[in-house]
């Protein structure tokens, strides 16, 4: 399997258990191997099987655990 990265701006994380709950989220997604999340940078980056997952739905992980997501990256 092939693992593709992607990252994502998010907003509306406030302290270190909303970095918590979004870490959560990601890896709650079948599929999503790895993920980092920073505070600082309000990012997230989540290395995933395309095969299982998409950005898409990975975004809406994150919209479901009540942040605003977006895609900056992916490769
Ligand atoms: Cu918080």
């Amino acid at each position: 399997m092939a693992l593709k990265t992607a990252a994502f701006l998010i907003d509306g994380m406030t302290c270190q258990g909303c970095v918590a709950g979004v870490t959560r989220a990601l890896k709650a997604v079948s599929g999503v191997a790895d993920v980092t999340v920073s505070f600082d940078d309000k990012c997230a980056t989540a290395h995933y099987d395309d095969a299982q997952t998409a950005p898409a739905t990975l975004i809406a992980a994150i919209e479901n655990a009540g942040f605003d997501a977006q895609m900056s990256a992916t490769s």
